[in-house]
C-alpha cells in the first residue's frame, strides 16, 4: 500500500513550496491531498483514475503525479525541489514546532548541516544570538528534536497497524501458514508502537526456511537483520521493524500469550503459576514437578489452568487485571458494534470535505443511525470557521434534511473554540438552540498550567457544553499535551456532567487510556469520536474503541452506545448522570 508514501511525498513537497514562499493555495492543495490521501483504508494503486479523482482535494493534476509515481518511481516535482534546497535546511525544518522561516535563517546564519549541529548550539545557547529568537525559542527547539528522537522510536498505532495488516495479508497469500496473528503491543492496541511482532505456525512437514525467505524478501523490506528458522527480523521501508517468530501448532497459544505480552503481564502470571506449583514458558504450561505439559495449544489454556476467566490483550498491562480475574470483577468490554453514531463530525461548511448527504451516507453504511455536525466555529480562521449567521443557515439544512430522513437523525451541534481567556467563541444564546455542544482548545498551548486548567474548567461548566473535545491537545510525535491539573479537572467535569472525548483521530487519541480509565473511576461520561475531516476517517473509530478497551470501559460507560432517544434526553440533561 502506497498510501502513505505518497501522502509523505506530497507533505514534503509542501514543505520545500513553503521554503521557497509558493503560492500559500498550492502549498495548502498538498497538504489537503497528504491528508485524504492517509485517511482512505484501500490501497491506492488499484484505484481507478475514476475513483482516484473522488478523494476530496484530488483533480488531473494530482491523480497524474500519482499515476506516474506507481509507475515510475518518480515524482518530478519533488526532486527538482529537493536539488533547490540544501539538505541540512531539509533536516532542520523536520523538527517539530520549527517553520520553514525560522529554518531558514537559523541555517542562512549559522551553516547548520544536521540535527546534531542544532541540538548542539541551542544548548549551547548560540541560537538566541540571532534576531527573532528568544531563549523561550531555543527550549522549544530543544523539545522539537527530543520529539523527533522519540518519534523514530514509537509511531502511533493508526500508522502502523494498516503496514502490519498488509504484512500478514502478504504471508497468507504466499505461504503455507496455518496460523498466524499479530503479538505485541499491536495486539493489546497500544497506541504508540516500537515494533510489528508477528508469530505464526505452518501447516505440519512444511519447510521454514522457505517461508523465512518469503518474508525477507517482502517488496517492502529495506534491510535484513537477521533471518533463521524459528525467528527473522526485517527494517521495512517505513522504518519499522518486523519481527516474524514460527512456533509448532501445539504452542501455539502459549506463545501468543508470551509475545503478546505485556512483560508485567506475563511476569504477574508466572509468579501465579509458581504459587500453583506449575511452570509457563512460549511452550507451554507444566507441571513443575514433572515437567508434566497440561496446555499450550490455545492460549484460553494458560488462563484456564491458572483458574483465571480469559483475560483480552487489551487489558494485559498489569494494572489490576489479574487481581479483577481471580475476584470475577472483569469488565465486560465495549467493542465497535455497541457503537450507534459518530459525535464528532466535520463537513464542507467548515474544514471537512463533505456535504451532510454524503455524511449520511457514510455514516448509515457503518451501522450508525446518527451522527453529530460539529464544524469549527468563527475563531478558528484557518479552519473556516461558521460565524453566528453561517451557523444559522446550517440548522436550517440540517433541519430540512433531519425532516426527509427515515431511521436516522443528524445532530446540530459545533465544536466551539475555547479562546485564550476561557470565554466561548459564541454566545450561550446560540448554543442552547444546538443538539450537541463540544468545546475544544485550539490555540494558546503554550500558556501556563494554571491558565489552561482554568480555560478548561470555564468550558467545563458553561451549562451548554456538553462534551470536551481533545481534552489534552496531544499529537502523538508533534506536541505533547498542554499541561493542566487532571484532577481539578476532572472535578469539574463530575460535578457539571460534562462528559470527555476519547478522539480517535489516529494522532491523538486523546484522552489516552490513562485519563479515561480514570474518568470512568469518577462516573464521568465518556464518549468516543472521530473528529472525522473525510468520510474514511470515521473509520477511525475503532482506534478510539481500543483505547476505551484499554481503559476498562463497558458500553454504558459511553454515551454514543445509546440510541438515538436515550442520548437526547442525556444531552437535554446536561448528560448528568443521576
Ligand atoms: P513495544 O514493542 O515497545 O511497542 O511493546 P511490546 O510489548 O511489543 O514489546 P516487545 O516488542 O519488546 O516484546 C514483545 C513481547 O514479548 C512483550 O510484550 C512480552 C514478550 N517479551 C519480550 N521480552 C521479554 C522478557 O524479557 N520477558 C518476558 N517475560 N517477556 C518478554
Ligand atoms: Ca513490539
Ligand atoms: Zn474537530
Amino acid at each position: 500500500m502506497k498510501n502513505q508514501e505518497i501522502a509523505r511525498i506530497f507533505n514534503e513537497i509542501a514543505d520545500l513550496l513553503e521554503i521557497k514562499g509558493d503560492n500559500p493555495f498550492r502549498i495548502r492543495a498538498y497538504r489537503r491531498a497528504a491528508l485524504n490521501i492517509e485517511g482512505i483504508s484501500t490501497s491506492i494503486e488499484n484505484l481507478t483514475k475514476e475513483e482516484m479523482l473522488k478523494i476530496p482535494g484530488i483533480g488531473q493534476d494530482l491523480s497524474d503525479k500519482i499515476e506516474n509515481y506507481i509507475k515510475t518511481g518518480h515524482i518530478p516535482i519533488l526532486e527538482d525541489l529537493k536539488s533547490e534546497i540544501p539538505e541540512g535546511l531539509l533536516r532542520i525544518m523536520a523538527v517539530p514546532g520549527v517553520g520553514p522561516k525560522t529554518a531558514k535563517m537559523l541555517y542562512d546564519k549559522l551553516d547548520i548541516k544536521d540535527i546534531e549541529d542544532l541540538e548542539r548550539l541551542a544548548t549551547e545557547h548560540k541560537l538566541s544570538t540571532l534576531p527573532g529568537i528568544k531563549s523561550k525559542t531555543e527550549e522549544n527547539i530543544l523539545k522539537g528534536i527530543e520529539m523527533l528522537k522519540r518519534g523514530r522510536e514509537r509511531q502511533p498505532i493508526g500508522k502502523v497497524l494498516p503496514l502490519a495488516n498488509e504484512i500478514i495479508e502478504y504471508l497468507k497469500k504466499k505461504s503455507p501458514i496455518s496460523k498466524i496473528n499479530l503479538a505485541g503491543s499491536l495486539r493489546r492496541w497500544k497506541d504508540t508502537i516500537k515494533d510489528i511482532d508477528i508469530l505464526a505456525s505452518l501447516a505440519s512437514s512444511r519447510d521454514p526456511i522457505s517461508v523465512m525467505s518469503l518474508f525477507a524478501e517482502m517488496p517492502n523490506v529495506k534491510e535484513v537483520l537477521s533471518k533463521g528458522t524459528t525467528r527473522s527480523s526485517v527494517i521495512i521501508k517505513e522504518g519499522i521493524q518486523v519481527d516474524l517468530r514460527l512456533v509448532d501448532a501445539d504452542s501455539y497459544g502459549s506463545a501468543l500469550a508470551y509475545f503478546t505480552g505485556s512483560k508485567n503481564h506475563n511476569i504477574k502470571l508466572r509468579e501465579m503459576a509458581v504459587k500453583k506449583g506449575l511452570k509457563i514458558n512460549e511452550y507451554g504450561i507444566f507441571t513443575e514437578k514433572d515437567n508434566k505439559k497440561l496446555g499450550g495449544k490455545n492460549e484460553e489454556d494458560i488462563y484456564r489452568i491458572l483458574g483465571l476467566p480469559y483475560i483480552e490483550p487489551e487489558l494485559r498491562e498489569d494494572t489490576g487485571e489479574i487481581e479483577a480475574a481471580m475476584d470475577g470483577r472483569l469488565p465486560q468490554l465495549i467493542s465497535l458494534e455497541d457503537i450507534q453514531g459518530d459525535l464528532h463530525v466535520h463537513s464542507q461548511w467548515s474544514d471537512g470535505s463533505h456535504t451532510f448527504e454524503e455524511l449520511v451516507e457514510a455514516a448509515k453504511s457503518r451501522g450508525y443511525s446518527y451522527f453529530a455536525i460539529t464544524d469549527h466555529s468563527k475563531g478558528l480562521g484557518v479552519a473556516r470557521g461558521l460565524t453566528e449567521e453561517r451557523l444559522m443557515e446550517q440548522v436550517n439544512e440540517v433541519n430540512a434534511l433531519n425532516k426527509r430522513l427515515k431511521g436516522f437523525r443528524i445532530l446540530q451541534g459545533i465544536e466551539v473554540d475555547i479562546k485564550s481567556n476561557g470565554s466561548l467563541d459564541f454566545d450561550d444564546e446560540i448554543l442552547k438552540m444546538l443538539d450537541i455542544v463540544i468545546a475544544s482548545i485550539h490555540s494558546g498551548f503554550k500558556q501556563s498550567r494554571d491558565q489552561i486548567t482554568s480555560r478548561l474548567i470555564a468550558a467545563i461548566k458553561n451549562p451548554y457544553v456538553n462534551i470536551i473535545a481533545h481534552p489534552t491537545g496531544r499529537l502523538i510525535g508533534e506536541r505533547d499535551a498542554y499541561e493542566i491539573d487532571i484532577e481539578d479537572v476532572m472535578n469539574a467535569a463530575r460535578e457539571a456532567g460534562t462528559a470527555f472525548e476519547i478522539n480517535a483521530y489516529p494522532a491523538r487519541l486523546d484522552f489516552n487510556d490513562i485519563y479515561a480509565k480514570k474518568a470512568k473511576e469518577l462516573s464521568i461520561p465518556l464518549v468516543i469520536s472521530t473528529d472525522a475531516h473525510i468520510i474514511t476517517n470515521m473509520d477511525y473509530m475503532k482506534y478510539g474503541v481500543s483505547i476505551a478497551r484499554r481503559s476498562w470501559l463497558q458500553k454504558d460507560d459511553v454515551l454514543n452506545t445509546l440510541s438515538i432517544e436515550k442520548l437526547l434526553k442525556r444531552l437535554k440533561n446536561r448528560i448528568k448522570t443521576a
